[in-house]
């Protein structure tokens, strides 16, 4: 049963107008103004995934690109090439071709959002604060952006934000939440001071164990409420790589992004790099804002069978991100003449560790042939490799990728520990190839 791209998208635009499909999803309050939740995405993963190769296995691509060109209803100013999850909060992830670039580009940099961004108009450059408290800060203070640009020296990383729920969208059984693919994840500069270097200036106290953050965004239930405070182990909050910025590839920080400050945090689930920043904390207990309990970035202390319901009692916050890679080019879905070889590049990284070697394979994983890999341009990098593969015949390929970081540790085949967030999905990343 082979569907034209016009049957396909007649089909998915009858799905979302479809006000049943999701009612046990949706909660009444969003469902007129939210679009794509997941099940609506599911539903068109299966509608299309007979005619599609890996539409629903790893290599969707393909669909984004697909509906991508034509069916997001609204769009961000100053964005672009993105897929619209959702409308509120605003979610939207990277077009996979716009990995491809060495470092995201500001335009293509994916949205997170759990709530409603301070009003663009409302945000004054000479009056943005941030302050700096907590019952393990020593001198409680408050800087204007222009005094902390002064103060502290600046420094430039490149650092991978990846959402911890990037690629939940092949979760196997499938759970709620965005049903991201390929894209909440991105790469680029960072302009900023130290964390590490403002917090020392306000001295920090012994019994400090973490830190938290606070944004100018609130809540969608308009409680007034921050959405989202998280944090990181003083360890973390203190590496010479986290930042707080308010520059990103050279200019100012997209409003969607953060503008005009935000802390970033590389290698954890990103959710910890707090957008729209106004205060942190440090803490002398594990930081306790929302989205730091129950469900919220956390998987199971010890490993659970898929589809377990989980106490949160038994739920670990996740840190470290794990080894993980894309094939940025080709997109899944191409054809190339037989007799020659094709050229294939991507990314790698691996959460506070490096990439030390990159795998591909022709054959399901038979055999693997080793890839050119860079070094990252700083920790917390992510890195580019690339690869020439030949086929043996014409026919249908898949061209799989997987990285193994240094200690050893290499990407699943398939999905690795099934977690009830559907977080930290690292399995393989394959594209469907069709030789001729
Ligand atoms: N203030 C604030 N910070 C935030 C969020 C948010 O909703 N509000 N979302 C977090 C999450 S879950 C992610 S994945 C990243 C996304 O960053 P980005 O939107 O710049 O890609 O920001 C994090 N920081
Ligand atoms: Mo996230």
């Amino acid at each position: 049963m082979k569907k034209s791209t016009q049957e396909i998208k007649k089909a998915y635009i009858k799905d979302l107008t479809n006000k049943d499909l999701d009612a046990n999803k949706v909660p009444s309050s969003l469902k007129r103004r939210s679009f794509l939740k997941g099940g609506s995405l599911l539903a068109l993963a299966s509608l299309i995934g007979g005619s599609l190769p890996l539409a629903r296995d790893g290599a969707s691509g393909f669909i984004s690109s697909l509906l991508a060109s034509e069916l997001h209803p609204f769009s961000v100013k100053g964005k672009e090439g993105l897929i619209y999850l959702n409308d509120r909060p605003i979610n939207a992830e990277t077009l996979p071709q716009f990995l491809d670039d060495p470092f995201t580009k500001p335009e293509h940099l994916f949205i997170r959002n759990n709530g409603l961004p301070p009003e663009e108009k409302t945000i004054d450059l000479s009056k943005w604060e941030l302050r700096i408290e907590g019952e393990s800060c020593e001198r409680p203070t408050t800087f204007k952006l222009e005094e902390l640009k002064k103060k502290f020296k600046h420094y430039t990383y490149a650092l991978v934000l990846e959402c911890g729920g990037n690629n939940r969208f092949d979760v196997v059984p499938a759970v709620r939440g965005n049903q991201w693919q390929l894209g909440a994840v991105g790469c680029g500069g960072w302009t900023g001071v130290r964390l590490k270097d403002v917090l020392e200036s306000c001295g920090i106290k012994k019994d400090a164990v973490y830190i938290g953050y606070y944004g100018a965004d609130t809540s969608l239930s308009g409680s007034g409420e921050v959405p989202i405070s998280r944090g990181v182990p003083m360890h973390k909050a203190l590496e010479d790589e986290t930042l707080i910025a308010w520059q990103y590839e050279g200019k100012d920080i997209p409003y969607m992004n953060g503008y005009p400050l935000r802390l970033v945090i590389g290698g954890w689930p990103a959710s910890v790099a707090g957008k729209w920043l106004v205060r942190v904390v440090v803490r002398n207990k594990v930081h306790d804002g929302p989205k730091m309990g129950g469900g919220s970035y956390r998987i199971p202390c010890t490993p659970v069978a898929p589809g377990t319901k989980v106490d949160p009692a038994h739920m670990c916050i996740l840190e470290s991100m794990a080894v993980k890679s894309l094939i940025t080019h080709p997109l899944t879905g191409v054809h190339t003449p037989f007799g020659k070889s094709l050229a294939l590049r991507g990314k790698a990284w691996a959460g506070d560790l490096s990439v030390a070697s990159m795998h591909v394979s022709i054959n399901y994983g038979e055999t693997w042939h080793k890839a050119k890999l860079k070094k990252p341009i700083n920790r917390l990098a992510w890195q580019e490799w690339e690869a020439n593969v030949s086929f043996p015949t014409k026919g249908y390929y898949e061209v799989w990728a997987r990285a193994t970081d240094s200690k050893g540790v290499s990407q699943p085949m398939v999905l690795g520990a099934w977690n009830p967030g559907g977080y930290n999905n690292n399995a393989c990343h394959r594209i469907a190839v069709q030789v001729v």
